[in-house]
């Protein structure tokens, strides 16, 4: 399925209805058609071709989009970079994507301003399901940040899907505040919105002092967070959170677990039951609660339609349209995640019950979410073992009230705890940045070496 296809549902056929606000500015279907195609033509112009990678580095804004649509349109594939990320983070995403241009803040302006004088007309390019649209790099359950590449047909299978179990359509008004650079926003929220025709407002990103003001003035109906959102959404002054829950159709949440007393007090302030689902960057969404029927906190409910689930020795294992094609230039670990008749390996361990509601019970690897951001421990201990003194570093996660988890660090050795944290913070992104570098005597491991994290003080 070519996504333009879905996308002239509104792009075309609504091309005179508002589609979005952005910073106090409202532009129509139409309007998003032809910003894209001039970028297209300004991309097309600088030589790029169809299987070419553009990296942006961009905070949300109307620009992303309209780079967004151009590469789909040209067949280039988009790469986008947690806007968060430090240089040693940007720099391993582009030596590995190697892409023909980053664009930031600094290089966007040269680009709009090329596009501006391109012609407004879409270009012609022959694509087709299998074509990669973006690729989104994740650490994924082992090593190094792999870039994972996303067809055509998986975007456009996850969002046909959501479209239907979440009756998601043209008279939604979706507010959206999450990043773009991640699928949670960019798969479920960019894609939903394109091919429902609703009215979408795009934040710039969720700032709690900012959010209630937001939600009451411009009344949605659909709104998706990560669970940290909605911790910082139960300070909602009653009143408030009575006149949002008023006109609300759908809080939908994702990306970690949902405690189930934040379900249970967020129905209790807002009156709405938030709707629950799981998915990762590799395979888009597998699993969610119904939208008519019970939505039973701390679980994940059912598969979406057209997609098979299975716990194989406690690890759930997915297969689907939905489900990527591969890791990019990594043909071991793409193999090594799917198992032989085809079905992917999502890390994540879970139970059914006899009624058939997932839940899951944490991950095989070591991953830690913070605020729905994901951090490898790894790539923290390399970083803490390059530094001078620093004998052994093991790096975990600790619960926290708003973000889920924390990362700290264990740490051997003789070193100042004031300059590590100094070097984190400029090399790393802030949310991996170790809240605590605790100095231990030595890191329990077992017979043949491997950390044993558990046994770590807290
Ligand atoms: C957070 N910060 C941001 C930011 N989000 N900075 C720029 N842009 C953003 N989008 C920074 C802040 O500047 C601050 O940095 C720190 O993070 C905490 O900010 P805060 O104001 O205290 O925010 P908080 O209330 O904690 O909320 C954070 C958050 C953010 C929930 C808005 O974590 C977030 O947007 N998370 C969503 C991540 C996401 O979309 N994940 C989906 C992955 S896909 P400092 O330097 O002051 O500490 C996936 C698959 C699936 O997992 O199933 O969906
Ligand atoms: P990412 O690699 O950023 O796509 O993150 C995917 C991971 O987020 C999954 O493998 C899960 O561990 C986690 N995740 C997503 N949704 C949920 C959820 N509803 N509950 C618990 N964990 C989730």
């Amino acid at each position: 399925m070519h996504l333009l296809h879905l996308f002239d549902l509104s792009l075309i056929a609504r091309c005179d209805e508002p589609a979005l606000e952005w910073n106090g500015t409202t532009f129509t279907f139409g309007e998003l058609e032809s910003r894209s195609n001039r970028v297209a033509n300004a991309l097309r112009a600088r030589g790029f071709v169809k299987g070419d990678r553009l990296c942006v580095y961009l905070a949300n804004r109307v620009e992303l989009i309209d780079i967004y649509l151009a590469c789909v349109k040209l067949g280039v594939i988009f790469v986008p970079i947690n806007i968060l990320y430090r240089d040693r983070e940007i720099a391993h995403i582009t030596g590995d994507a190697e892409p023909r241009v980053l664009i930031d803040e600094q290089s966007l302006p040269a680009l709009m301003d090329e596009a501006a004088h391109a012609d407004d007309s879409r270009p012609s390019e022959s694509l087709d399901g299998p074509t990669p649209a973006a690729i989104i790099y994740t650490s994924g359950t082992t090593g190094a940040s792999k870039g994972a590449v996303l067809t055509h047909d998986n975007f456009a299978a996850n969002a046909v899907n959501l479209l239907a179990a979440w009756q998601i359509g043209e008279r939604d008004r979706f507010l959206l505040a999450l990043p773009l650079f991640h699928i949670h926003a960019l798969g479920n929220g960019l894609h939903t919105w394109l091919i429902s025709g609703c009215r979408l407002r795009l934040l710039e990103r969720f700032d709690h002092r900012s959010a209630i003001d937001e939600l009451l003035e411009f009344q949605p109906t659909l709104f998706f967070g990560v669970p940290t959102i909605y911790v910082r959404l139960l300070e909602t002054p009653i009143e408030a959170a009575r006149a949002i829950g008023a006109t609300m159709r759908l809080f939908v949440s994702g990306s970690a677990p949902l405690p189930a007393r934040v379900f249970e007090q967020f129905r209790e302030r807002f009156g709405h039951a938030i709707l629950e689902r799981y998915g990762m960057t590799e395979t888009f969404m597998n699993l969610s609660n119904p939208y008519v029927g019970e939505r039973r906190p701390g679980t994940v409910g059912f598969p979406l339609p057209g997609i098979a689930a299975r716990i194989v020795d406690g690890e759930l294992e997915v297969k689907g349209a939905n489900v990527f094609a591969g890791y990019w230039r990594r043909p071991e670990a793409t193999a090594a995640s799917f198992t032989e008749d085809g079905f992917f390996r999502t890390g994540d361990l879970a139970e059914r019950s006899t009624d058939g509601y997932y839940t899951l019970l944490g991950r095989r690897g070591d991953l830690i979410i913070s605020g729905g951001f994901n951090i490898y421990p790894r790539e923290i201990e390399e970083l803490l073992l390059e530094q001078a003194g620093v004998r052994e570093a093991a790096v975990t996660g600790v619960a926290d009230e708003l973000r889920g988890e924390v990362p700290i660090a264990f740490l051997v050795g003789d070193f100042d705890e004031a300059e590590l944290e100094r070097i984190c913070r400029a090399e790393l992104a802030s949310f991996k940045v170790p809240r605590r570098f605790a100095r231990v005597d030595s890191i329990p491991r077992t017979a043949l070496g491997k950390v044993q994290k558990h046994l770590l003080p807290r």
